[in-house]
């Protein structure tokens, strides 16, 4: 009996494990059959979106390094579709249109008009249109654009839209985190270009990214770097530098406006260059109870301010704690409170004033522990805790501050000219 017991038990217990290699094997077959498409040509990219819009979505498209040129748009019908670089490395999974021009033949690269679309580790170049659209229109919501390369577009980079017929409909809880917009030529090719032109926008966050020479070469001003307007509302754009762009960040627009959110953190930086429509580094239009507080601005083109607000919608607003070396000014009956801002920021304050990188070199005595303290503010540009010493810092860097954040990733490959 009790050999016999054993051999049972023994049986039993082989068969156990076999049973549970089996349920592991296909577990580990649906992960991989049925979340993850892998793909290495441009044809097997296009053939991808396809086939994760006709699965229903929950599908990640998996890219390998490599050159992918379009033949048509990227229609992501379906929610919850990754497109991912499969190395994590954005400069090595090139998706690109068929050129920065009007007659190009693809129009925007990858369009999205369902919920959950992440974007991740590409670089995206060279479109007719957009690089990418979230249309609101199709209630297009939680979209993330993360760690990504975006540029040389011939229209604005990023475009979320609305219908204008019916403005209820709206893209909502969107992230783009750490990517660099850029134009590499140093200058837009027309004026009707941007970064993030978002229309109809809610609770957005814009974070940690680079924006470069979004700038006009004729007729008329480029649009903003980020830009939140039209029934756009509560979004928050922190921690990201601005370089050579005609006009910085701006929320609203006359006859379309913007309601609430945050511009903090953020540093801005326009040389005396070529650039013939060098504009705002920030702009609140129509844009009601915005708080802009603790940025920091250093422009040395001739234009006159750093800062305005404007309109006679424009009530309760908050700009305070800035560090810029041009006026803030209220335009056209705008309200609202600024102080404890300093307008006097000379190049010597600064680290590298030309690469963006606008942290304080020393203890600036009209600078430091001269802020006021503001409902929300606990870091700096860096993540790093605020205050440090005895009081909150005027400006984006709180000087000395202890990096007790940990700092996110930065980017590898951005270029420091
Ligand atoms: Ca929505
Ligand atoms: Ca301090
Ligand atoms: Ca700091």
């Amino acid at each position: 009996m009790r050999t016999a017991f054993k051999t049972s038990a023994k049986i039993q217990a082989v068969n156990l494990v076999r049973a549970c290699g089996i349920v592991l094997l296909l577990c580990a077959f649906d992960a991989n059959a049925q979340t993850t498409i892998n793909v290495s040509t441009a044809a097997q990219l296009q053939s991808a979106v396809q086939t994760a819009n006709g699965a229903g979505g929950n599908r990640v498209i998996s890219v390998a390094d490599g050159t992918y040129t379009l033949s048509d748009t990227l229609y992501i019908n379906a929610p919850n579709i990754s497109i991912i670089g499969a190395s994590s490395n954005r400069a090595n999974v090139i998706i690109q249109g068929t050129g920065m021009s009007a007659s190009a033949s693809v129009g925007t690269l990858v369009r999205v008009a369902a919920s959950g679309f992440q974007l991740r580790y590409v670089t995206l170049q060279k479109s007719k249109y957009h690089l990418v659209q979230i249309t609101g229109e199709n209630n297009a919501d939680s979209p993330s654009l993360r760690d990504c390369i975006l540029r040389d577009a011939y229209e604005q980079m990023v475009k979320v839209s609305i219908n204008p017929s019916d403005k209820s409909v709206t893209s909502d809880n969107g992230l783009v985190e750490n990517c660099l917009f850029e134009y590499t030529a140093g200058i837009g090719p027309q004026y009707y270009i941007g970064g993030i032109d978002a229309h109809g926008a809610k609770n957005w966050v814009v974070r940690r990214n680079t924006f470069r020479n979004i700038a006009s070469p004729s007729n008329s001003v480029a649009e903003f770097a980020v830009h939140f307007w039209n029934t756009s509302a509560n979004n928050t754009v922190e921690r990201n530098t601005i370089i050579n762009c005609d006009r910085g960040i701006g929320f609203g627009l006359q006859g379309m406006g913007n309601t609430g959110g945050v511009i903090r953190n953020n540093m801005l930086y326009h040389a005396a260059n070529n650039h013939a429509f060098a504009d705002s580094a920030i702009a609140l239009a129509e844009s009601p109870n915005t708080r802009v507080y603790n940025n920091t601005v250093y422009n040395e083109n001739s234009f006159p301010w750093a800062i305005e607000y404007r309109f006679g919608s424009t009530t309760g607003v908050d700009i305070s704690n800035n560090l810029v070396n041009r006026q803030i000014i209220a335009r056209d009956g705008a309200s609202g409170t600024a102080t404890n801002n300093v307008t006097n920021a000379v190049a010597n304050w600064f680290t590298a004033p030309a690469s963006g990188n606008l942290h304080l070199t020393s203890a600036i005595t009209s600078v430091v522990d001269k802020g006021k303290t503001i409902s929300g503010l606990t870091d700096d540009f860096d993540g790093e805790a605020r205050p440090a010493g005895a009081g909150i810092d005027i400006g984006a860097d709180e000087f000395g501050a202890a990096t007790a954040t940990p700092k996110p990733n930065p980017p590898t490959d951005v270029r420091a000219n």
